[in-house]
């Protein structure tokens, strides 16, 4: 853990179709406002290889007026943090329209900006912290680890997870390269390490370690506006233009 603030890019992730338990639960509280999940990533270059985004399954989550239009699905924790950060209407006031569970989310289809897939559905993690970022994680099985593993559980065992095989249909896209893992770093690694699913939790923090330092030091995007650079340098580029675009934001904690 970083001992000075961690800088996340917030990923605006647009509802498109909520699930049946979440639609019941949010539609009639939203007074009108388009509602967004917000996943907190340190790694924004990757944003065009979502295949899905993760919500814990322990977690509530709450639907917050951020204005007159827009409503953020996240973490209680975080709408404060953001109150405090200028990204709501009003500073330091947290406007909860309603709360959920993780479990009542999983199957919502939401836009997920720069991906090659335009819309993807909302899965189950075992592994997301509710102390951590907004409690929403986007999904990037080829350069996350956990994601990588977490999804391939899902696929395994859908109906054990209790949700639709078409929704963990997407395949992985390549979006870096680096010398040492080729284009899909995480399936690499995973199989190095030879991690067997997301309960093997030491493992799979010793291959995010690795994928971290290998993308960020060695890696050369594959794809989207910065194609051919360095990931050193599209890091941050990739950011602005999202954010500049409105599909992101800053988010510190
Ligand atoms: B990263 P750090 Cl491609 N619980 O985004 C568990 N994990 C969380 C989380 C939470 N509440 N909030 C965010 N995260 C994930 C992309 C990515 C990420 C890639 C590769 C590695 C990676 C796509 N998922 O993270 O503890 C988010 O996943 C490995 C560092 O604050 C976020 O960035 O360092 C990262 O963990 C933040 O972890």
């Amino acid at each position: 853990e970083a001992l000075g603030p961690q800088e996340y890019t917030g990923i605006r992730m647009e509802v498109v179709q909520f699930s049946d338990a979440a639609k019941q639960a949010i539609e009639d509280k939203l007074g009108g406002r388009k509602a967004f999940f917000v996943a907190a990533t340190l790694r924004p270059e990757t944003m065009y290889g979502q295949t899905n985004c993760f919500v814990g399954t322990a977690i509530k989550y709450g639907v917050f007026a951020i204005n007159d239009k827009e409503a953020y699905i996240c973490t209680y924790r975080a709408a404060r943090n953001m109150a405090f950060q200028g990204i709501t209407a009003v500073r330091g006031q947290v406007h909860q329209l309603t709360e959920v569970e993780g479990t009542a989310l999983v199957g919502t289809k939401i836009k997920a900006p720069l991906s090659v897939y335009p819309e993807v559905h909302v899965l189950p993690m075992e592994n997301v912290l509710a102390t951590k970022g907004t409690g929403v994680v986007t999904s990037v099985p080829s350069d996350s680890p956990d994601d990588y593993t977490t999804y391939m559980d899902l696929r395994k065992k859908a109906e054990f997870y209790k949700i639709d095989p078409a929704w963990v249909s997407l395949e992985p896209v390549p979006v870096l390269s680096t010398p040492t893992y080729g284009d899909m770093t995480a399936a690499a690694l995973v199989k190095k390490l030879k991690i067997q699913s997301q309960k093997d939790i030491k493992q799979l923090a010793e291959a995010k370690e690795i994928a971290y330092k290998e993308g960020f030091y060695s890696g050369t995007m594959v794809i989207g506006e910065f194609k051919g650079l360095p990931v050193q340098e599209a890091k941050g580029k990739v950011r602005d233009s999202m954010i500049e675009k409105g599909l992101a934001f800053a988010y510190a904690e």
